[in-house]
């Protein structure tokens, strides 16, 4: 029997740079006095960000949630937008706040983002744009979706909260669509404790979303537009300055432990990763998601997920249940049968990845899940034996 971990394993951890340098960091903000409304640091972070994606059209915000919520907003986006129910309920919750009806529909097998086919036809004459997410920081199906959105004349908008460092064929996936929108939460590969920013296509959307990100205040005097309060904050931005410094090494890591997840989970029955992405992909490792199938596993995702925690690991069923099915948007009329998103969300499980996680400890969850899969098979077999 393998011993449980003495202390709690879970899903994420955030990096932290060394306490020194984020407290030489504070002497600065302590110098200043200048904590929030568009200080120094969070300046000189918002051009390093702007380095970072190789744009001037980025926009920093207190969290990832109104980063999107406003984006949509100042991209006058109303009527009806096409969405994928398997993601965190933030993408969904951001429609809402903007009146706007999202529709479901299905994702693909592979990388569990939104299906073009499925998109174009949940099309009416209400779509305004199409919402999709690059949900695990898999990059969504970028050609097909800009062939739609070209066609039939809509915004197209990513929500990319894991997709922090991703490029695809050597430019940041960020260059893609109308909008994106990235999240700085602390659960993430890259964040700024709490945190979010938007890129975008049209440099002249930059003022509408600095404006509402800031109560509507073109100036002392003038508030063009209802605005609400989503700046970002001097530590924040401290942070988040930081762990960019880092982000290479982050990542680095975080390939080792995917490929090790992958090289120990390679072949287990009823264990699946998604397939490995194309070559033209620099991805960033945000999560290792795993699908458990119940006949060949020999338990259910739900089983798995409490037998891991016997040994304290806590692994989460991102993203369980789907959006469509919260009781809060329950009401809204759901065509497309989902079938994939459905048998996705009730066999995915995100098994812990974090840069302080050791090698050896992934060794060790992999074995554990190996052994609760092998203890399974072993009872089916002896119960099997004893019927015959
Ligand atoms: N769109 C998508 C596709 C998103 O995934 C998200 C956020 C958003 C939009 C919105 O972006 P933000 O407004 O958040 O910037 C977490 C995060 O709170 C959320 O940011 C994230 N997606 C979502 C996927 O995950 P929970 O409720 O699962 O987090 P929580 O608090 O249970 O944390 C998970 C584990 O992480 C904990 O068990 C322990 C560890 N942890 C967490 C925190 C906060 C730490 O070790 N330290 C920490 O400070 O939502």
């Amino acid at each position: 029997m393998i011993k449980p971990f003495e202390k709690p394993i879970y899903v994420t951890k955030p990096f932290l740079p060394p306490l020194e340098d984020f407290s030489d960091g504070l002497k600065e903000i302590w110098d200043s006095h200048w904590l929030t409304n568009n200080g120094p640091v969070l300046n000189r972070f918002t051009q390093q960000l702007s380095n970072y994606f190789e744009t001037d059209n980025v926009c920093v915000f207190n969290n990832g949630t109104l980063a999107l919520q406003i984006g949509l907003q100042g991209l006058g986006i109303s009527g009806e937008v096409i969405t994928t129910p398997f993601t965190f309920v933030a993408t969904t919750h951001a429609l809402f706040w903007n009146k706007i009806r999202p529709v479901f529909v299905d994702i693909e097998p592979d990388y569990y983002t939104l299906d073009p086919e499925k998109v174009e036809a949940a099309i009416t004459p209400w779509t305004t744009a199409i919402l999709a997410v690059h949900v695990f920081g898999h990059p969504c199906k970028l050609n097909a979706l800009a062939d739609i959105a070209r066609r039939h004349n809509l915004k197209l908008i990513y929500d990319a909260a894991h997709a922090f460092g991703v490029r695809v064929g050597n430019k940041s996936i960020a260059h893609f669509g109308d909008m994106s929108m990235f999240s700085f939460h602390a659960t993430k590969p890259y964040h700024s404790m709490e945190g979010g920013m938007l890129t975008f296509r049209d440099s002249g959307q930059k003022s509408t979303f600095d404006y509402l990100k800031n109560f509507g205040f073109k100036n002392e005097v003038e508030v063009v537009i209802p605005g609400t309060n989503a700046k970002m904050n001097e530590m924040q931005a401290l942070m988040g300055s930081m762990v960019l410094e880092c982000l290479d090494e982050i990542i680095e890591k975080r390939w080792q432990i995917t490929c090790l997840y992958r090289e120990k989970l390679k072949g287990v029955p009823g264990i699946r990763l998604a397939p490995e992405l194309p070559k033209d992909v620099r991805y960033n490792y945000a999560y290792i998601p795993i699908e458990v199938d119940e006949q060949e596993f020999g338990m259910s995702r739900d089983q798995l997920y409490e037998e891991l925690k016997k040994y304290n690991i806590y692994a989460r069923r991102y993203f369980y249940p789907l959006i469509c099915d919260f009781a809060c948007y329950r009401s809204v009329s759901v065509k497309d049968p989902l079938a994939v998103a459905r048998a996705v969300a009730s066999r995915i499980l995100a098994l812990p990845i974090y840069y302080d996680l050791h090698l050896e400890d992934v060794h060790k969850i992999c074995d554990i899940i190996i052994a609760i899969n092998q203890r399974k098979s072993n009872r089916q077999n002896t119960k099997i034996k004893g019927k015959v």
